[in-house]
């Protein structure tokens, strides 16, 4: 008997060079809620229109409806479903489409389409999530006005929002209530969204440079109303900041954000109605950390921020994500760079961009910022495509100058206002609007890769010629890579003086090789380049010995200063690591310049003094051992803190003044310094710095300083760890986010003994799976912990695994983020190359995986 068996098809890809306009457009839709989490009825009504001259049918994508019935221009069709797909023959150039389906918003766990979260009703639908709500051509390109109508229990869900203005609202029978809301901005159906719950508001307003009044509201359970005042302070500066900045104003009488706790990213940017996670919303001192703060202003930005760069002008298709996030990003950096230090912004970003973009750029899952093909969009919510996207926009900016910059974004909002459009409409509007030739610069939008830049000063009796390459290694389906077009923002500073000997000035390098001639020069000069990291790029900078130490003194740029110091450690734990010698001195004598100096800003000192992360430095290398780097890193550390131990602990109290009500540059910056000053001296005496953060945590007035207290504690371990992890769990037990928290400081202990405890925190009653917040604090933070999660014995990896595959079924999007984690082997020593590769050879080997699993997966195996 033939065996009929096969295995299940391998998904498949996607490929942006197969894009085709949309068959039929749907200028309108109707919708109807009739909303109960067990069973929600959904109403649709489309007017749809043939697109061209063609007489394909009408295909609609749905995934896990229930169809009840289907109407054609009033009269009952068959169903007819292919490949998840209701296909609906027309003849005329226009028809009006009804259907009704059910769905179960309490049993969504993938928390895409409408679920339940906390007793609200909420929607996710990018990027492919209306199809879980009805049957529509789930595709970014098809715009439609959208007419909303909800009903639902009065009392279980009191508020009932959806996108754009209110009409009207109503009572209904048996203790239900009606509201009806209209957007009149055509949409693409991701950006829809309905929310239904017991909802308190946070009311404010906003006059626009046009003088129209906006209604805003930030909508949270009652309990949360006092956090939400950073959140709307932020709402209203970014919108007065977008009209200086970028001249966009907003376009609706409303604006609404809302809170919800179960939701699989930071927020979402729905016209009118953004969804936020908790997390980026609630803040106060005695709960939020000044990072939390800060991430808040950004992400409250960001999604506002789309309005016009997203929304207004959307994406063609998903292959054009960066369009919108790569611009997004760059504005809320920019925003945010505005408010506060724009050096220490820029250093967070470009740390932001080492540990977490360079990887991608350089291991299996390595794509440009405009991907060529996906088997699962969701996985391609990137580091590149949103942080390297964004380091794209920046260098566009940098090469056209301000003025023009904005003349191009000004040209691109109003050529596309209302339009699905591609990155290189964007490019082309600012090509256009400059006169500026934008060929080359394209490649950043086709090749993956972080390019290598070397650089070379060569002093003469006259002057001096700096001799510059580039280099960006092969990534996979790449293996040629062409130039790409560089802005390296470059000053010369005398040696003797510390005066600016050229100023800075934009080096185009465009050529795999170019040198630039110097004249002149009184004195020995110091190569300043790639200042305020003008440029994505690894560079390789031939020093002189004592070249970084002294421009980490006298750099006259902040970001160059920093980067000077943080060169210096690295070549030095880079050495180290090799079996060389590990010299420290020079690296104490320029830590302890950058301490003491006078010029620089708390914020800054405790920036420079970090040493690079353990990722960053296993990227320097072919492949490592984590342990090595861990051991050589920490011995830097502590013969820092032991030579610095006096001027450390000074700093260290001095650094108590900080005000405690404040979230000035200042305060924040002595916070950090104190928890720098803190970590150092944790290494050099662990007995000192466990009675200085016993005293810090049990005096803190901020959740920074009782984070950062906590977080050495849990280090040194012992039983003034567990006491403040206890106090710390009874203090905040009713706080889902002060737990996550809790739960993420345990898992990121750099110790043999942490992933016994995340075994043990996995079984602790408030932790669960399918809490994307909770999940991400234990598992995302534990696999962020190189020494702990690269265990030699390879248990590490079987723990990931687990994780990964039981998310999987519940929530498939939140379990194939943290597949890069394991895909990490071509990087790591032998033995533990192997025990990794086994962890995802058993991933893979598992049926019915996810799309999104198996996709990062069998490209991590590759
Ligand atoms: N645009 C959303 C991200 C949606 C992710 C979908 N998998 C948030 C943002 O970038 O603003
Ligand atoms: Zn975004």
């Amino acid at each position: 008997m033939l065996d009929v068996r096969t295995a299940p098809a391998a998904p498949s890809a996607i490929h942006r060079a197969d894009y085709r306009p949309p068959d039929w457009l749907v200028p309108a839709i109707a919708l109807d809620f009739t909303l109960d989490p067990e069973r929600t009825i959904v109403r649709s009504r489309l007017e749809v229109s043939r697109n061209g001259e063609h007489d394909l049918p009408l295909r609609l994508a749905g995934e896990e409806l229930d169809l009840l019935s289907l109407r054609v221009d009033g009269e009952p069709r068959e169903l007819l479903i292919e490949d998840d797909q209701l296909v609906i023959d027309l003849t005329g150039a226009t028809a009006v489409v009804e259907t009704e389906v059910a769905i179960r918003p309490a049993t969504n766990t993938k928390l895409m389409g409408l679920y339940s979260s906390g007793g609200l009703l909420c929607t996710q639908c990018e990027s492919q999530g209306f199809r879980r709500i009805t049957y529509f051509p789930d595709r970014p390109d098809v715009l439609s006005k959208y007419r909303v109508r909800m009903s639902a229990d009065r009392t279980a869900f009191p508020v009932l929002l959806s996108n754009g203005n209110p009409l009207a609202t109503g009572e209904g029978e048996n203790g239900t209530h009606w509201a009806e809301w209209e957007d009149p901005f055509p949409k693409p159906c991701y950006l829809f969204a309905l929310v239904a719950g017991d909802l308190a508001v946070n009311r404010d307003s906003f006059t626009t440079m046009t003088g129209r009044e906006v209604e805003l509201g930030i909508w949270v359970r009652e309990a949360d109303l006092p956090k939400t005042g950073h959140a709307m302070w932020a709402l209203k500066q970014a919108m007065a900041w977008d009209e200086q900045a970028y001249g966009r104003e907003y376009d609706l009488d409303r604006f609404n954000i809302v809170a919800v706790s179960d939701f699989n990213f930071g927020a979402m940017e729905n016209k009118g109605l953004n969804i936020f996670n908790t997390r980026y919303v609630l803040a106060d001192r005695e709960t939020a950390s000044d990072g939390d703060f800060d991430a808040i202003a950004a992400v409250v930005a960001h999604e506002y921020f789309h309005n016009w760069s997203g929304d207004r002008v959307t994406c063609r298709d998903w292959f054009q994500l960066s369009l919108k996030e790569g611009l997004t990003v760059f504005r809320d950096q920019s925003f945010s760079e505005a408010m506060g230090s724009p050096a220490v912004e820029r250093i967070d970003q470009v740390r932001t961009l080492r540990a977490a973009q360079f990887p991608e750029d350089a291991g299996p899952l390595a794509h440009p910022i405009r991907p060529d093909s996906y088997i699962e969009i969701t996985n391609f919510y990137t580091a590149t495509v949103y942080n390297k996207g964004a380091e794209v926009i920046r260098m566009l900016r940098t090469i056209l100058g301000a003025e023009d910059y904005r003349k191009g974004t000004d040209l691109y909002f109003e050529r596309h206002d209302g339009q699905a459009v591609t990155c290189e409409d964007f490019v082309k509007a600012l090509e256009d609007a400059s006169g500026r030739d934008l060929t080359q610069f394209r490649r950043w939008y086709a090749q993956a890769g972080t390019p290598k830049v070397s650089a070379r000063l060569e002093q003469d009796d006259d002057g001096a010629t700096l001799h510059l390459s580039q280099q960006t290694p092969p990534t996979p389906g790449q293996a040629d890579k062409h130039p790409v077009v560089l802005p390296l923002k470059t000053a010369l500073i005398g040696r003797d003086s510390g005066r600016e000997l050229v100023p800075e000035q934009v080096i185009l390098l465009t050529e795999g090789e170019q040198s630039i001639r110097f004249d002149g020069l009184t004195e020995p000069a110091l190569l300043s380049i790639n200042r305020n990291f003008s440029a994505p790029v690894i560079m390789d900078v031939a020093r002189q010995p004592g070249e970084l130490e002294a421009l980490a003194v006298s750099d006259t740029d902040s970001f160059a200063r920093y980067e000077a110091l943080q060169e210096l450690m690295l070549r030095e734990l880079l050495s180290g690591i090799n079996e060389g010698p590990l010299n420290a001195e020079p690296v104490i004598a320029a830590a302890r310049a950058t301490l003491t100096s006078n010029a620089l800003d708390p914020a800054l000192k405790a920036d420079a003094l970090l040493l690079p992360s353990e990722t960053m430095l296993a990227e320097r290398r072919e492949t490592s051992d984590p342990a090595v780097i861990h051991r050589v890193r920490d011995t830097l550390r502590a013969a820092i803190g032991t030579a610095l131990k006096t001027e450390l602990r000074d700093h260290y109290d001095a650094a108590s003044r900080a005000n405690p009500e404040s979230l000035s540059g200042e305060d924040k910056g002595l916070r950090r310094l104190r928890a720098t000053t803190l970590g150092y001296l944790a290494a050099a005496d662990p007995d000192l710095a466990r009675e200085l953060a016993r005293e810090q945590y049990e005096s803190a007035r901020t959740m920074t300083e009782r984070q950062s207290a906590l977080g050495v504690l849990a280090m040194l371990g012992g039983p003034q760890a567990d006491a403040a992890l206890a106090d710390f769990f009874n203090r905040f037990k009713a706080d889902a986010l002060v737990i996550d928290k809790w739960f993420g400081i345990q898992a990121s202990v750099p110790s043999d003994a942490t992933l016994d405890r995340v075994v043990q925190l996995a079984a602790h009653p408030d932790f669960t799976m399918a809490n994307p917040n909770r999940l991400r604090a234990l598992a995302g933070s534990f696999a962020a912990t190189p020494f702990a999660f690269h265990r030699a014995d390879g248990r590490g990896y079987e723990w990931l695994a687990d994780v990964i595959l039981k998310t999987d079924a519940i929530n498939p999007q939140t379990a194939a983020r943290f597949v890069p984690a394991l895909g990490r082997w071509r990087k790591l020593e032998p033995g533990r190359a192997a025990l990794m590769r086994k962890a995802l050879d058993r991933i893979f080997a598992q049926p019915n995986l996810s799309k999104d699993v198996f996709e990062q997966v069998s490209k991590s195996l590759g």
